[in-house]
């Protein structure tokens, strides 16, 4: 589609919203401030650059698929990872898990990790103009093999994560100063059990004994700033999962932290997009972790759902855009991994310009009007407005590619970079 069919499409499109009291314009000028986090571990199907010799269970996370082209090293993840950027519109993060660190190729030990080992990641940052968030990496490890790691009946294992989370907190909080903005830290622990344990009440009170030790350290929050990740269950910890939501809901209350909501870690029918509103009048921010289950926690490559569109009507009818951090959580081995992140990245892109395109000011009136079939038939009506020429004009001017260009940008990266890879590993 060339430039001007784009920007004739859009025109009439903006009229036709204006007529329904829409401002197209404001709409765009919203979706340009957001910023998502996007998953590196997406990429590499969470394999990182740690050298382990020794096999080790996943703790939790699955990846599935063995798609061609994977990067073999920390290069050919960064040329991925700006492939993928550069497909997306607007300006965004990537967000670092600590197994992702530059170790020259020798194991360094995960209570051991530094800043220095993450450098090359902020240069590389500024030269993508990227903002980077962290996560501790408490899985895949062989001291996490027992099923619990912060909360582990073991002291010394517990030592061991305990330091391993103090390093990754260090290393956002420089992050956050080299980069001027904060990092955010992300904690997700795969601890609990398969089956129902007899003691549910030691692992609580030992994981929140840990955090209190982690949490001796103090950074401002101007660099970096806490969250958790609850889940109802995982893979190995179907009856009890330690950081619950309750649990993690009341650490983060009591020490003036974040929680993050995950869209695959509560019961299926559940509605994240209502535990919003929920939370937020008792925290300043929130952390939301955009992933799509499909029947459990697997972490599909997030689509255009009615759960990412509701999610993202809540955030704009609640005017809590600033105060909602966007993290994508996905990672699909079965498919371009590049094409992956791109599509996720667009698919919530387009699910806050939908949104913002709402007639929501003729939605309250009707509302508070009691006027129910008025407000049903008027959100029904607005699902047909031409949203599909606002977001090509919105890529048009990002100087990404409109429409379904994108695709064969990634067909292309295919044919010249990933399946040379493949020719070379053989
Ligand atoms: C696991 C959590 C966690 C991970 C990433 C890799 O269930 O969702 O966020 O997916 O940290
Ligand atoms: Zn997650």
């Amino acid at each position: 589609m060339d430039s001007s069919t784009v920007e004739k499409a859009y025109a009439s499109s903006r009229d036709r919203y204006a007529e329904a009291g829409i401002d197209v314009e404001a709409a765009l000028r919203s979706l340009r401030t957001i910023s998502l986090s996007l998953p590196c571990w997406q990429a590499d199907d969470v394999r990182g650059f740690e050298r382990r010799d020794e096999p080790v269970k996943t703790s939790g996370i699955q990846p599935t698929g063995n798609y061609p082209g994977k990067p073999r090293h920390l290069g050919e993840l960064r040329q991925d990872l700006a492939k993928a950027f550069s497909l997306i519109p607007g300006s965004h993060r990537l967000n670092l898990h600590a197994i992702y660190g530059e170790f020259g190729g020798r194991p360094v030990e995960r209570n051991e990790i530094e800043p220095g080992h993450f450098k090359s990641w902020i240069a590389w940052a500024k030269q993508e103009k990227l903002k980077l968030d962290f996560n501790a990496t408490c899985f895949a490890h062989p001291k996490a093999d027992s099923g619990f790691t912060l909360s582990s009946r073991d002291k010394t294992v517990r030592k061991y994560w305990v330091e391993h989370v103090r390093c990754c907190r260090k290393i956002a909080s420089f992050f956050g100063h080299e980069q001027k903005n904060p990092c955010l830290h992300n904690l997700w622990i795969p601890d609990g059990s398969k089956d129902a344990p007899v003691d549910r009440w030691t692992h609580r009170a030992l994981l929140k004994e840990s955090l209190d030790e982690i949490f001796k350290v103090e950074y401002s929050s101007s660099t970096m700033k806490d969250s958790f990740e609850s889940k109802l269950f995982g893979i190995g910890s179907e009856s009890y999962v330690v950081g619950s939501h309750e649990f993690y809901l009341g650490y983060a209350a009591h020490k003036r932290k974040m929680v993050c909501l995950d869209l695959g870690h509560f019961h299926p029918t559940e509605s994240i997009a209502d535990k919003i509103s929920a939370v937020l009048p008792f925290f300043d921010e929130l952390v939301l972790h955009l992933s799509r289950p499909v029947r459990w926690d697997s972490d599909h490559v997030v689509i255009l759902n009615e759960e990412l569109k509701s999610v993202a009507e809540e955030i704009i009818r609640g005017g809590a855009l600033g105060r909602v951090h966007l993290a994508l959580d996905f990672f699909d081995a079965s498919m371009n991994r590049v094409g992956a992140l791109v599509l996720g990245a667009r698919a919530t892109l387009k699910a806050f310009l939908l949104a913002l395109l709402q007639p929501l000011d003729r939605l309250m009136e009707l509302e508070v009007g009691g006027n129910h079939f008025g407000r049903l038939a008027l959100s029904e009506e607005s699902k047909d407005l031409p949203s599909g020429a606002v977001w090509d004009y919105y890529c048009l001017t990002a100087d990404v590619p409109p429409a379904n260009a994108w695709i064969r940008e990634i067909e292309a990266y295919e044919k010249t970079v990933l399946s040379n890879r493949e020719a070379a590993r053989k």
